[in-house]
């Protein structure tokens, strides 16, 4: 196995994105759970997964998400995450929400409807000048419900002349993050369903155009880091929208459904070099916590991850390698599954002990009130931004 201080020193580079969304109220189609104390403002959602932060010491960014979070100041708003510890990552754009999206946004039919979806995606870009962020998530809902509804060709036309708009107006340091999604809410064809409809829209744009995983978005028994393993080795891999999954896009917290698939992600990510500082993969959470308190949600998403990367970093690469290049078929699983069944909570406690955190971050933030105070400061929280 991998050294422990080597393990630990990796550890402590990680960072993990939340999403603003997670902190407000959300539920599914058929009811929405409110809860005491959720945010009321994009402010407040910050401050939220700020605790996460200073609980955890691995979560120094949070998500926006346009209109959900629009505020009229954003150099302001993100201040104001820097004097809560954090920082603003990913601007998320919703070109998902307004009537006139019925059949689809930048691959309308209507070029009027385009343009207003592309307007939308510009002024994301200035939110990103203006918090200072450098990834721009894109996920549409574009796509038709029956054989026939529209040109599936003239789509992608459609969607390339637009993502290539986008990606002009890019600063130097900004990139498109593409995520791809199987179905839901169109049923018949989605304009960008899979990782290879997203690869080759960003390969004909540039360099800093990036493929999203969000691991709740494929068929059931898909090979998630055969995905991430191909990307990373293309430089294509931009980030992750990390979930559970046991249906379809469930959004439950990471690593709850199949823990063991999220290492063996994690491992396709050590293994690819797609882990530590410069490698330019966004670790982001896209989780809703429907009918489980927020905060601890998140944190407990947040420990999912770091386990299941601490275990992927324990993983003997020399040893493995050796038994792959023996043909040693059982020796090369066990190395992999020795490293799975490692129980690393000691491990990650030390280290937060080591870096003046508690050990328990669930157990210090139930102690420490923040959440009873909330409930009594806050009154009529916000609801995520679905179906409202
Ligand atoms: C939708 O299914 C995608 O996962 C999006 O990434 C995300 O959930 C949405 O943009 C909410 O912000
Ligand atoms: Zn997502
Ligand atoms: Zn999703």
């Amino acid at each position: 196995m991998t050294a422990v201080p080597d393990v630990k020193a990796a550890l402590r580079t990680q960072s993990i994105e939340l999403p603003s969304w997670a902190f407000g109220n959300s539920g599914t189609r058929f009811k929405v759970f409110a809860q005491p104390g959720v945010p009321r403002s994009a402010e407040e959602k910050i401050a939220d997964a700020a605790q996460v932060h200073a609980y955890t010491g691995v979560a120094p960014s949070v998500a926006l998400h346009i209109p959900w979070d629009r505020v009229d100041d954003y150099a302001a708003l993100a201040a104001h995450a820097r004097a809560l510890g954090v920082a603003i990552g990913t601007v998320n754009a919703n070109v998902f929400q307004d009537d006139d999206f019925r059949l689809g946004s930048v691959a309308n039919p209507d070029p009027g409807i385009r343009r207003k979806a592309i307007d939308h995606l510009l002024e994301c870009v200035d939110v990103m000048d203006a918090v200072g962020s450098a990834n721009l998530k894109l996920w549409f809902a574009d796509g038709t419900n029956y054989p026939g509804q529209d040109d599936v060709r003239a789509r992608q036309d459609r969607l390339a002349e637009a993502l290539r708009e986008v990606y002009a107006r890019l600063g130097g340091d900004q990139r498109i993050l593409l995520e791809y999604k199987l179905f839901e809410p169109a049923f018949y064809t989605t304009d960008v369903p899979d990782w290879g409809t997203a690869y080759a829209h960003c390969l004909k744009l540039g360099d800093r155009a990036q493929v999203v995983v969000d691991t709740g978005h494929h068929a059931p028994g898909t090979n998630i880091e055969f995905i991430v393993a191909l990307l990373l080795r293309e430089g294509r891999l931009g980030g992750f929208d990390f979930n559970s999954r046991f249906y379809a896009d469930d959004d439950l917290m990471v690593g709850a459904a199949d823990p063991f698939q999220l290492f063996r992600i994690m491992h396709e990510v050590v293994r690819g070099g797609g882990f530590g500082p410069g490698s330019g993969v966004a670790f982001m959470l896209d989780q809703c916590h429907n009918i489980e308190p927020k905060i601890p949600g998140q944190i407990r998403s947040v420990l999912n991850v770091q386990e299941a990367t601490a275990k992927a970093l324990l993983v003997d690469a020399a040893a493995l390698d050796a038994a792959q290049r023996g043909g040693d078929v059982l020796g090369a699983n066990a190395v992999l599954m020795d490293a799975y069944a490692t129980d690393v909570r000691p491990l990650l406690a030390e280290l937060r002990t080591e870096q003046g955190l508690d050990p328990d971050p669930v157990a210090a933030f139930a102690r420490s009130g923040y959440a009873e105070r909330a409930a009594a400061d806050r009154v009529g929280g916000q609801q995520a931004g679905w179906g409202a």
